[in-house]
């Protein structure tokens, strides 16, 4: 089998939530030298793209996704030993967290492992995240970069309330802020005023490596 053949296979299994299969899949594609960040983005990613799409479509619902969430956890378990971890000592620290109101921690949770494989240390606040904690964690942990993740349009604004509670802190000129999420645009990030936004994980972590250069 291929390489794409291989990716297709896994983007089939996740998009018809064919659980049973995938781990053998994503095993597969390891042992044939595919960088498990292809499996995650040229397979998983797409695959969970489709996934919206049906749910869109009314062909998938709630327990539908709760499942798949569920299963994206188990496969992060598979792929995350297999990730190279940058040896040198650690780059920066980063806090994290899906913002209150809002449960989808997907996006979020691959954040995680793409910034922990690049150096990072990863503060994981979780989903349902207030903006109290996002300010305890940064008076206590003192990260570098905040990032914030929202899935949907009535959670979005939370995160202009957690950076008003970072300004009122007295912490914003201490922080980066990167925002993303599906309804999050370039736009919203400036009108709020985050640092900026990332479409993708793999753009995010380019950004936040960026910063840590400048600083
Ligand atoms: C899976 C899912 C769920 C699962 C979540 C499971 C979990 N553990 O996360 C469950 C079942 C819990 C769920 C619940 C609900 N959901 Co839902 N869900 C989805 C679905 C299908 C996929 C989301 C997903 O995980 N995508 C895959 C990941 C990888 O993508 P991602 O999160 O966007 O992340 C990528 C980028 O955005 C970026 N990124 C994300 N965050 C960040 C952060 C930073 C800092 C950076 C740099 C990058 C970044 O990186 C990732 C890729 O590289 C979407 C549909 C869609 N098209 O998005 C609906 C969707 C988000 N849900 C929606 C809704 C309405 C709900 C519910 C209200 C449903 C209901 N009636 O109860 C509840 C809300 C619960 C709540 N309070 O949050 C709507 C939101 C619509 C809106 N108005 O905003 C959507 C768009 C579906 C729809 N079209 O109706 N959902």
């Amino acid at each position: 089998m291929s390489e794409t053949d291989i990716l297709n296979k896994i983007i089939n299994s996740i998009a018809n939530l064919d659980i049973q299969n995938f781990p053998k899949l994503c095993e597969e594609a390891l042992n044939k030298g595919i960088s498990p960040t292809k499996v995650i983005t040229n397979g998983l990613v797409k695959g969970l793209a489709i996934v919206g799409e049906k749910f869109e479509a009314k062909e998938y619902f709630i327990p539908e996704l709760i499942v798949i969430g569920e299963y994206v956890k188990k496969v992060m378990k598979i792929l995350k030993p297999h990730m190279k971890k940058t040896e040198m000592v650690k780059i920066g620290k980063v806090v994290i967290g899906t913002v209150q109101g809002d449960l989808h921690d997907i996006g979020k949770n691959l954040l995680k492992i793409f910034l922990e494989a690049d150096g990072f240390e990863v503060i994981d606040l979780g989903n349902d995240t207030p903006k109290e904690k996002f300010v305890e964690i940064v008076r206590k942990e003192k990260p570098l970069i905040v990032g914030m993740s929202a899935l949907t349009t009535f959670t979005m604004q939370e995160m202009e309330k957690i950076i008003e509670a970072l300004k009122e802190a007295g912490f914003r000129n201490q922080v980066k802020i990167i925002i993303g999420g599906a309804p999050i645009t370039k736009k919203f990030a400036e009108m709020i005023g985050a640092d900026d936004y990332a479409r993708d994980v793999i753009e995010g972590v380019k950004i936040c490596k960026r910063w840590m250069d400048e600083i």
